[in-house]
Order: structure tokens, then sequence, then C-alpha cells
């Protein structure tokens, strides 16, 4: 059966790879099979995790992304990721009216996925529906993902190209950006740029990544006065293949501003990802994978196995009955036991 299903997602029927994400949701018997079958057939595909501040205009800016996508041809996935909770809704359902215009494409797939519950599984759910998008066809597939925290710094670095999302008027939204995300973006979008204090971001961004990278480049770049501009210590390298700079473009979303520069920027780290420097980096995020998708997936066979009991513990050492190293041991003494 999931070899029917492998062959229908692989020859582009969309409702085959509405089937096999329902499946992976589910974790319907055979979608491990099924994954198996597509993972040698699906490699293709250009991931971009875009993430950021909520509300700067993630959705905004890759429904743009798509429309520009979409004219050159070529199918596109978007997954949203909502980890707040399954039944929220709240910001799937403003992704669903940013990207209104895309549903009617049947060229365009958007699916969402919701958290797997406290012990993880997101990011392999999102790693498998964007594989799925793959197997479909997509030639790129968008990531976004709600808020800055944990899952979705996860999420972002098992993208090919990280898109970072900022605005102004978000308090202090450079401040809010964690490190971790800091150090996975590859593009950086200030957008609201038609807002006050987009150019304050700016220079907030370029001095925040100049104190983790090196000053000397920021100083190089200032001069040049373009709005996308170049800062880090590896900007002759950079220019050189080796590494990558991180690029920072301003971007008015609704208006459409600053989009066809910021798909450029995406694409020249789309090139660069065929470089020796970014295959080692693509080769990096698929050795991350496997250690998230082992981490998840004994994560399941225990909650699977023990259930209930999980939640018992925890709620002892909640009490502070136990502590969580004992309640630990003994669920995994009782999950050896039986497994
Ligand atoms: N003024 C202005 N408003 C914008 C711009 N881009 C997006 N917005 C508005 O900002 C609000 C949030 O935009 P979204 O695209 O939903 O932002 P998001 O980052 O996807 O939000 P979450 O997914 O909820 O975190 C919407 O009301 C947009 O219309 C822009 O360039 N300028
Ligand atoms: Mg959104």
């Amino acid at each position: 059966m999931p070899s029917e299903l492998a062959a229908r997602v692989l020859s582009g029927e969309t409702r085959a790879a509405a089937r096999a994400c329902r499946a992976v949701d589910d974790r319907l018997p055979g979608h491990r099979e099924l994954m198996k079958e597509l993972y040698p057939q699906s490699r293709d595909a250009w991931v971009i995790g875009v993430t950021g501040t909520p509300g700067a205009g993630k959705s905004t800016l890759t429904d743009q992304l798509i429309t520009r996508l979409r004219a050159r041809g070529g199918r596109v996935g978007v997954v949203a990721v909502d980890p707040t909770s399954p039944f929220s809704g709240g910001a799937i359902l403003g992704d669903r009216i940013r990207m209104q215009r895309h549903f009617e494409d049947p060229e365009v797939f958007i699916r969402s996925v919701a958290t797997r519950g406290a012990l993880g599984g997101l990011s392999r759910s999102t790693s498998d529906i964007s594989r799925i998008l793959d197997a479909w066809g997509a030639q790129v597939v968008i990531v976004e993902t709600v808020g800055v925290g944990q899952d979705e710094l996860e999420v972002t670095r098992m993208a090919h190209t990280t898109l970072v999302v900022m605005a102004p008027g978000l308090g202090d939204d450079v401040q809010a950006i964690k490190a971790g995300i800091l150090e996975c973006a590859d593009v950086f979008a200030v957008n609201k740029a038609d807002r006050d204090g987009a150019d304050a971001t700016m220079r907030d961004l370029e001095v925040m990544l100049a104190l983790s990278g090196d000053l000397y480049s920021v100083a190089a770049s200032k001069g040049r006065g373009h709005s996308a501009v170049t800062v880090n210590a590896h900007a002759e390298a950079g220019a050189r293949g080796a590494g990558w700079t991180p690029a920072i473009v301003k971007t008015a979303a609704t208006r459409g501003q600053g989009v066809d520069e910021l798909e450029g920027k995406l694409r020249e780290h789309r090139a660069w990802l065929d470089t020796d420097a970014g295959q080692a980096r693509r080769a990096e995020r698929r050795h991350l994978e496997m250690l998230t998708f082992l981490r998840d997936a004994l994560a399941e066979e225990a909650v699977a196995e023990l259930g209930a009991e999980i939640e018992a513990a925890a709620a002892r050492v909640a009490r502070l009955e136990t502590d969580p190293y004992t309640a630990s041991e003994e669920l995994i003494a009782k999950f050896r036991a039986r497994a």
C-alpha cells in the first residue's frame, strides 16, 4: 500500500501528497516505510525557513515570495509551523488569510503542522512534510515558524536557507531575537520599512551582528549606502565563496517593496549552497536531522510504551515527592524491561 501511495506522490498527485501528510501527522502504520521510499527520490527542493518576531510580516513576505517563485514556474510548497497549540488556530489562520490568493493555485501546496506534545516531534513532522512536498514536485518549500522559541530554532536549523524577519515597533525586537536565531540566519529582512524606525532597526541589527562577528566589515559596508548591507568578519571570504555573509534587506511586504532584492539575496544563498562550504552545511543539516529523528523516535516509543506513567512521574516531581533523576531512571528501567 505505501508503495502505491509513494508512487502517486512522486508522480505529483496532489491528493496523494495530502494523504501522505495525514499519514505522517497521525503516525499511521506504514508512514515510516512511506518516508523511506520517498527519501532517496526527494532531495532537490530548496527549503527556506522563515522565522522571526511574531507579527513582523513573515506570512506577508512569504506570500510575496510565492508569487515571485510561481512566476518562474515550478511548484511551491509551504509548511506553516505552529508549535503553540494544535487548536489555537490563531497564527495559522493569519497565515491562511495572508496567503489566500495562493490557495486557488494547484501548483502551490500549503500545509500546517502543529505541536506533537511536550516530548518534541515537531521538527520531524516538519521535515517529513517538507520531504513529501519535495517528492510531490515542489522546487521550493517555504517553512514558516511562529515565534522564536526552542522548537522553532530546531526547525530553522533544518532549512537550507534561513530568513529571519524583523520589524520596527515590536518592542525591543532585535534583542528579542535570540542569539541562536541570529547565528543561523542567512538573510535578514527588516520589514515594515514604510514605518518609522526601520532604519533604527537596521542599525541595531548591524551592531548586533557586528558584535557577534567582527567590527571592521560593518565600517566597510556602511560606506556603500545600500539597503542590503553585508555585515560580518567573513565578508571577503564570502565574496570568494568560502563562507556566507548574512545579508540584510529592507522590505515593505504589504507594498511589495524590497521583495525582488530579498529574493535575489535568497538566491545568492541558494547558489552558495552548491559551493564546498555550502555542501558541508547541507551535510551538517542531514547529520542534525538524523539525531533529531532518533531523539524523537525514542521519545515516541517511550511515550507509546509508558503512556500515563510519564505524566504521573512528572506530577510527582512537580509535587516534590521525588527528584527528576530518580523519576527518569525509574521510567527508563520500566521501558527497558518492556522493550
Ligand atoms: N505597515 C506594514 N504592515 C505590514 C507589512 N508587512 C506586514 N504588515 C502587516 O503586519 C501584520 C502581520 O503580518 P503577518 O504577515 O501576518 O506577520 P507574521 O510575522 O506572519 O505574523 P505571525 O505569523 O502571527 O507571527 C499584518 O496586519 C500585515 O498586514 C509592511 O511591510 N508594512
Ligand atoms: Mg504568519
